[in-house]
Formats: C-alpha cells, structure tokens, sequence
C-alpha cells in the first residue's frame, strides 16, 4: 500500500537526523572548527537521504521478514542505523563515481563537486544566466547557483568528503554493534563489498579509458563483469547479507528440503537471487542512462560521451550493419562534435546543435540516432520482460519448506516461507 510505503519511508527518514547529528557531534568532540562542523553537516545533508532509499529500507524489512514480527524500538534502531550505513557507503560510491563520470547532475541538483561550497569564502558576483551545465562543470571550482550568481563550488574537496561518509560507516557501527556477536560480521561485510565495488569501478573505468576508444574491448561478458563487482553486490547483497548478520544467522547452517534431496547454505540462496537482481538492475541504468528525460532520472547521462562498456552499446555492436559500426566507432565516446577522422565534419549540423560545451554534443546524438535506428527500445523491452521472467523462476525454485541444520547436522528449526 502507497501509504504505508511512505510511513516507513518517513519512520527510516527520522533516523537519519539522529545519525548526522551523532556523526557531526563526534566531529566536534575531536575539536574540529565551526568550519568544518557546517561543511560536514552540509556534505551528508546533500549526499545521503535524497535518494530512492532502496537499499537502506530493505535492510530494516529483510530483519522484520527474517524475525518474524513487528520489531522492538531497540531493533529497529540497529536495523535502521544498518540501513543508513548502506546509505553512507552509496553515497560515498556516488560522489566519487560524479567526480570520475565528469558527470553534470545527481538527484536533481548539482553533483556534490559543482555545488556551491558550503562557507562562502568569496563574494558572489553575478553572471550570464544562459550558462550550461557543461560550462559550469569547465568552470570549476565556481558554481553557478539557479538565482545565477557564481560561487566557489566544493571542487576537488569532495574527494575528502566522501572518504569521510565511508569512514561514518565504521564509527556508526562501533557506536552501536560493538559489543554484539555479530559485530566482525558488520565490518567484514562493509569491508569486502566495499572492496568487491572498486574493483568493479576500477574495471569500469579502464575499460572506458579516455582517448582510447576502441570498441573491440567492449563485451557483454566484460559488462557483466563491471556490473556484478560496480552494482549488484553493494545494492542487493549487502542489505541482504547486513539483515542476515543481524538476525546471527551463521554460515553454517544449512537447510535441507523435507525429502533431504538438497541441502542449500543460506547466504548462497541470498546471493543466487540478488547477483542477478542487481545485474538486472544495472542494465536498467544502463538503458535510463539514454532513454530517460534528464528531469524523469534526476541525472545527466554521460554513458556514450564516457566511452563506457555499456548494455547499451554492447547490445547495438551486436545487431548493428558494418556501416553501423562505422558510425558507432567514429562517434562513440567523443565529447565534442567532431568525429575522429572526419575533418571538416558539417559545420551547419555543428551550428545548429552548437560546439561549445554542450553535453554531449553531435557524437552523442549520431549514436542515439543510431541506437533508435537498430530498435534498442524493443530489444530492452524483451531484455526486462526475459529477466522478470528468470528472476521469478529464480525465486519460485527457493523451496517453501524446509529443516535447518547447523554444523553438527542438529534441526535449528523447522522453517517455512523462505521465500
Ligand atoms: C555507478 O555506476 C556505480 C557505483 C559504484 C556508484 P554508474 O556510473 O552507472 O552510476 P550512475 O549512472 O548513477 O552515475
Ligand atoms: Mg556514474
Ligand atoms: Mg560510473
Ligand atoms: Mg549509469
């Protein structure tokens, strides 16, 4: 039901004002300057609770499915705070990712690196009102403000800001896990995600390396390389995983179906789903990332003008004609309106799309042309549609019944409704 969606989205909401004002205290309890206070406060005010909060949520109803029953105050607490951690990671990840991804906007408002800086150090002064966002991202470390005054923007101090969201993480579950059995779980589990995350940004990123854009390099195996590491398991697994470790569920129980023909670990049924899940739901970002209105996603794509090992592009190298191709690998990639090897390419559809800054530019637009010529509309539709398909066959085989065991083989419980 709608309403009661947005009653724990504003039950888990009210939490996150406990937890800022318990990270921004710990900061001046070290003796940190006003100063710096407000920057903090205003970097996890414009960095954490905007966002679809997926992933935190689920963190508090995996523990309520796993209990059982309405939660204690106490526990839905932990539960929430747990959630909030995933938060402060996918922030983390986002205000780096922005940075890397040269990218524009980011929920709707300025990524965190051209916003305008927290304490104005320098006296605003008017400018042109019909600067674009791509001017405003050279124009570094000014940012234009939509009453259109120039400011100094956070700039490149957003790259402390997000190792100091990573690092709220740990002090958040040393505050509240510590002395709970399944605190090492907690930190291991932030700590290998965390790590299994860069690498898949590390792939992402050297596989789009800039000046060398060669579409060869590009595969849907390597996509689902960069999309499980980059995407799936911070999204998925560990909110899945956090619950788990919460409830103390250990590693080695197993269950067993009631005809003892298969005994599953359930962390591995946990990730069976959610790896898939979350691959899903990268190629959906993938597809948004061109097919989605700015104003609908809240972000500027930058996909094509990136060089990024795409669904996208690796779906359209697999349908396109040779002279496709052609277009693809003299566009692709390339930030501004002229095509590799293509001197003196039109200077009228130059002018009319203008070659100043604008996002993207005409390259970007000759492979959306192209990605619409090929049908990738249609072919997405099917993908979604053969996936939704899977995922629920994926979960339809967890079975409904069965007998957890522990190590020694002893009955933990009898246990319906994995599902
Ligand atoms: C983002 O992938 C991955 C992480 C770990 C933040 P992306 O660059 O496709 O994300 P977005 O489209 O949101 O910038
Ligand atoms: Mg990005
Ligand atoms: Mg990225
Ligand atoms: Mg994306």
């Amino acid at each position: 039901m709608a309403s009661d969606k947005a009653a724990r989205r504003a039950r888990f909401e009210a939490v996150f004002d406990v937890i800022r004002d318990e990270l921004v205290e710990y900061c001046k309890k070290e003796g940190l300057p006003d100063e710096a206070l407000e920057w903090y406060r205003k970097s996890l005010d414009y960095n954490v609770p905007g966002g679809k909060l997926n992933r935190g949520i689920s963190v508090v109803d995996t523990v309520e499915i796993l209990k059982g029953r309405p939660l204690t105050d106490e526990e839905y607490l932990n539960a929430a705070v747990l959630g909030w951690c995933v938060e402060l990671l996918q922030a983390y990840f986002l205000v780096a990712d922005d940075i890397m991804d040269a990218s524009i906007t980011r929920r709707s408002q300025p990524c965190w690196y051209l916003a305008p800086a927290p304490a104005v150090s320098a006296p605003s002064t008017p400018v042109a009102p019909s600067t674009t966002p791509a001017a405003i991202a050279k124009d570094q470390p000014v940012s234009i403000t939509a009453s259109g005054y120039r400011h100094p923007s956070v700039g490149m101090i957003a790259i402390n800001d997000s190792f100091m969201l990573a690092s709220a993480i740990y002090h958040l579950l040393k505050i509240h896990f510590r002395p709970q059995p399944c605190y090492v779980d907690l930190l291991e589990l932030f700590h290998d995600i965390t790590y299994k995350t860069e690498m898949g940004q590390l792939v992402d990123l050297v596989t789009a390396s800039e000046g060398v854009v060669d579409l060869a390099r590009f595969s849907l195996e390597r996509h689902r390389t960069i999309v499980v590491y980059k995407t799936a398991f911070y999204s998925f697994h560990l909110p899945v995983a956090l619950a788990m470790r919460m409830c103390n569920i250990p590693d080695s129980y197993t269950v067993q179906l009631p005809d003892g023909s298969k005994t599953l670990k359930p962390y591995d049924i946990a990730l069976s789903i959610l790896i898939p899940l979350g691959e899903y739901f990268q190629v959906q970002d993938d597809f948004l990332d061109y097919a989605a209105p700015p104003e609908i996603l809240g972000k500027i794509g930058t996909d094509i003008v990136d060089n990024k090992c795409s669904w996208c592009v690796n779906t359209v190298m697999g349908l396109c004609t040779p002279e496709q191709r052609a277009i693809l690998d003299r566009n692709y990639g390339r930030k501004g309106d002229i095509e590799a090897g293509a001197e003196g390419a039109d200077s009228e559809e130059k002018k009319a799309h203008g070659q100043d800054g604008e996002a993207g530019g005409l390259c970007e637009k000759r492979v959306k042309e192209l990605y619409e010529a090929v049908g990738l509309r249609k072919v997405y539709a099917e993908y979604e549609a053969n996936m939704y398909k899977r995922l629920n066959e994926l979960i339809d085989s967890i079975p409904e019944e069965g007998v957890i065991v522990d190590e020694k083989g002893q009955k933990v419980e009898t246990h319906q409704g994995m599902k």
